[in-house]
């Protein structure tokens, strides 16, 4: 499926769209007395004593060092005088609606990829030019009917369309011509690639291995030994090779997971193990895509084929593993009446799923 290729080459042009602090852009536009502000959205503060964490926060407080995912309690800590709100999902969901409704009217192949970013397969535009004009379009677009900033990336990649989006946030716009690929990428930290995490970041340091030069250079032999052959994968995406389309993935929004005993049990220790490999199994390669699971759903099969679910929907977004082993085992414990069990199951699906095709990542 090359639908998106202009005729007669084979140059790609993907573009990658990123919304810019967007919860708490969502809260500075309807409420303009919160402009230029610090504001942290997350869970509530109380006063440093408050658990959970923060969402997201505006970019006056990425000043005081507030990121996502930081503890509330520090966030309180380095700014107490912020703005703290807690998340209004149905508003930034209509939002995020949307934006995607904006990119999608251009007619190119559309892949969202979490709540606020997308990446758009322009290459039929046949020229970055043109594609700049429409990614400026789109964003002017995009402030107008929303009064929402965004950064884009255009790139002949997916990768590193991800990556260029985000370098000049917020309110970017990075254009990656082809010539221009290696020299963008060369000196950026290896970290920058999708798929290298702390603990690979950690591995290529130990190797002298600090930027995408040095790991496009390295002898690919001592790679493979170090990390096997998603090395040579890893190694590519260093040299800007990155083959991945943009799939329009028409509404798949769950995933599952779900295990058969091989003997019915009504042992407790082996049910509650099960339920922590399944919450474990299913948030497993999520990565962004977490963004579109707020709904876990328990799913029991007792002896004799009786099936019982059970399903929570968080105030959050999550793809957590410990959140959702919690919150499974919560509904485990609703459900399971003593009786011996067949299978266990785990979902976790968006709020929107009644459409949805599952994905079952196997049995
Ligand atoms: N989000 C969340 N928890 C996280 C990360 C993100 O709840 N750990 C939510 C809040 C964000 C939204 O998802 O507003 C989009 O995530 P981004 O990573 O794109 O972050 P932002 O849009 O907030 O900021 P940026 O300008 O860096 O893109
Ligand atoms: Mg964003």
């Amino acid at each position: 499926m090359e639908s998106g290729i202009a005729q007669g080459t084979s140059q790609r042009i993907i573009m990658h769209l990123d919304m810019d602090s967007f919860y708490a852009s969502v809260e500075m536009q309807e409420r303009p007395e919160l402009r230029g502000k610090p504001v942290v959205n997350g869970a509530d503060p109380n006063q440093g004593k408050g658990r959970g964490v923060v969402a997201t926060c505006s970019y006056e407080a990425r000043g005081f060092g507030i990121r996502s995912a930081m503890p509330i309690s520090q966030a309180f800590v380095l700014c107490p005088h912020a703005v703290f709100l807690s998340p209004d999902f149905p508003r930034y969901l209509k939002a995020s609606a949307d934006i995607m409704a904006i990119l999608k009217a251009h007619g190119f192949p559309l892949q969202q990829v979490s709540i606020d970013e997308a990446f758009l397969d322009v290459s039929r535009l046949g020229t970055f030019p043109a594609a700049t004009d429409l990614a400026v379009r789109i964003k002017e677009t995009i402030l107008a009917h929303l009064g929402l900033t965004c950064s884009v990336g255009l790139a002949p990649t997916k990768v590193v369309a991800k990556i260029a989006s985000d370098v000049h946030k917020p309110d970017g716009l990075t254009v990656v011509e082809p010539e221009n690929l290696f020299s963008f990428l060369a000196p950026m930290p290896v970290r920058k690639i999708p798929g290298i995490g702390k603990k690979a970041e950690a591995d290529l340091f130990e190797m002298d291995i600090r930027t995408i030069r040095d790991l496009a250079a390295f002898d690919i032999q001592v790679l493979i030994a170090r990390f096997g052959r998603s090395a040579i994968a890893l190694q590519d995406l260093a040299g800007g090779i990155d083959k991945n389309e943009v799939k329009e993935r028409d509404g798949v929004k769950s995933v599952s997971r779900e295990m058969t005993f091989t003997d019915d049990t009504g042992d407790e220790y082996l049910i509650a193990a099960t339920i922590d490999a399944l919450a474990e199994e299913v948030c497993r390669n999520l990565s962004d895509e977490s963004l579109h699971y707020r709904t876990i759903t328990v799913k029991v099969r007792y002896q004799g084929f009786v099936t019982m679910t059970k399903a929570r929907t968080l105030p959050h977004y999550t793809g957590d593993s410990e959140t959702v082993r919690t919150c499974a085992h919560a509904l485990l414990r609703d459900i399971f009446d003593g009786r011996k069990i067949r299978l266990l199951g785990i979902r976790l699906s968006s709020f929107d799923t009644c459409d949805a095709r599952q994905m079952t990542l196997g049995v």
